[in-house]
């Protein structure tokens, strides 16, 4: 690289932890003198917190915008080589982000064998293959202009089907193990839809997709309470989540995207539920506040994140049978660099982990039991209170991140670099993504 430094460089990541070292040591001692007077191990979360990983949207990478306007950043990723290297660089400092999920046909190219390598070479993994079903792609037969797996017309949804088992295929040859299917299909006015129709004909559309999966795949069903369709969405809530996952078979789970509910519901509540009925698959994880569904994890309401992970830590606590959902980031970053969104974010949720560990579970259960409900609420609030910042930066360094992974990015000029080595491809354009 031609920039002062390249910050996937182990070297560089030492360097610039160098100055940071002693303050650490001296924060983390004096933390692990906090909890251990509690009574909690400050190693034993660290070491928890270093094993979790979140993976990287691929289309996360690139400067998003929203349907008014986009407003292209510097340097951003041309094809999905490029969003490899941006997400190499987020793992490297951050440690917390070993794989990628990616997005057909956004990310299509012909030559699967040099993408796994080049994963490989930057020690990245492969999560969930998203579908797209929303959008038409040049020279496509049929449009999805009036909906995909739901369509009235048995043609559309069998191009929308044979996607799906593309994107299974393309996701085998790469190691993924799960697909995650989100459509945008739903009416914009009363009486477009038979709202039972609709929901009939998805269910066999997506029989036929679970059909192709092999037998080790999870097939993620993902809801989304409105947008595109803003009346009435074909899958838009849990409980049509749970219903398909249910008629599909034991590999279908349903995927939690924060965003993608009214505003103020009780999203740890219905992650409870999922887990109770052994169907939580995943997160999208992000944040929002009205009506936006891909705002920075952790940046409007970090207490709801963490009661979220409160029900994680706990069914994890209970030993619950299979309990594996998967960690993916879905965010869109208008204003800021997407590289450093996304390691603030995978961040946000470590922070949300280590805090939800920190809960004193026993005091926690006893307290209800005694329908002590001050004491229960303090529980909680007690380990949302404690600054767990140095057991972050700790398991960071353990795993040969850096200490400030913003700060050493900003170092390291690798965007000043990318705005050099890929010149813009043409003006702005308006688009969620
Ligand atoms: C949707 C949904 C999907 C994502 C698209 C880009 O709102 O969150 O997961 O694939 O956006
Ligand atoms: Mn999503
Ligand atoms: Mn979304």
């Amino acid at each position: 690289m031609s920039s002062a430094a390249d910050p996937r460089d182990p070297e560089f990541i030492a360097r610039s932890n160098a100055d940071r070292q002693a303050d650490l040591t001296a924060e983390y001692e004096s933390l692990g003198r906090v909890l251990g007077r509690r009574g909690v191990e400050i190693d034993v979360v660290t070491n928890a917190v270093g094993a979790f990983a979140t993976a990287i949207p691929s289309w996360g990478v690139g400067t998003g915008g929203t349907r008014f306007a986009r407003f292209p950043g510097p340097g951003e990723p041309r094809d999905v080589f490029e969003k490899l290297a941006d997400c190499a660089v987020i793992h490297a400092l951050t440690r917390a982000t070993p794989t990628v999920s990616l997005h057909l046909p956004w990310d299509y190219t012909q030559d699967l064998a040099a993408l796994r390598e080049c994963a490989t070479a930057a020690g990245l993994g492969f999560d969930a293959v998203n579908s797209n079903t929303f959008q038409d792609r040049s020279g496509q037969r049929l449009s999805y202009k009036y909906g995909s797996l739901t369509h009235t017309d048995a043609a559309v949804r069998e191009q929308a089907v044979a996607h799906n088992i593309d994107c299974i295929a393309t996701g085998r040859q790469l190691g993924s193990k799960a697909l995650t299917v989100w459509i945008g299909d739903g009416a914009n006015f009363p009486g477009q839809h038979n709202l039972a129709g609709a929901f009939e004909r998805y269910l066999g559309s997506v029989a036929q997709i679970y059909a192709a999966l092999p037998p080790d795949w999870r097939l993620l069903v993902e809801h989304k309470m409105y947008e595109p369709a803003f009346y009435a969405t074909v899958i838009q809530d849990w409980g049509t989540s749970l219903l398909a996952a249910q008629t599909l078979g034991p590999q279908a789970h349903c995927l939690v995207d924060l965003g993608h509910h009214a505003p103020n519901v009780n999203i740890e509540m219905i992650v409870a539920r999922l887990i109770h009925a052994r169907r939580l698959g995943g997160f999208h994880f992000n944040d929002s506040k009205y009506g936006d569904d891909d705002l920075d994890a952790g940046s409007i309401d970090p207490f709801r994140l963490f009661l979220i992970f409160n029900e994680l830590v706990d069914a994890q606590a209970r030993r619950v049978p299979d309990f594996a959902p998967a960690h993916m980031l879905d965010q869109s970053h208008n204003v800021t660099d997407p590289i450093e969104s996304l390691m603030a974010s995978a961040i946000e949720l470590q922070r949300a982990f280590a805090r939800a560990l920190l809960v004193d579970r026993d005091k926690l259960a006893e307290y209800q039991r005694t329908n002590d409900v001050l004491m229960a609420a303090q529980t909680l609030r007690h380990a949302f209170n404690t600054d767990v910042t140095p057991i972050l930066a700790r398991a960071r360094v353990q795993r040969g991140g850096a200490i400030d992974p913003i700060a050493a990015y900003r170092a390291s000029g690798y965007r000043e670099d990318c705005a050099r080595k890929r010149p813009a491809r043409g003006g702005s354009s308006s688009g969620i993504v």
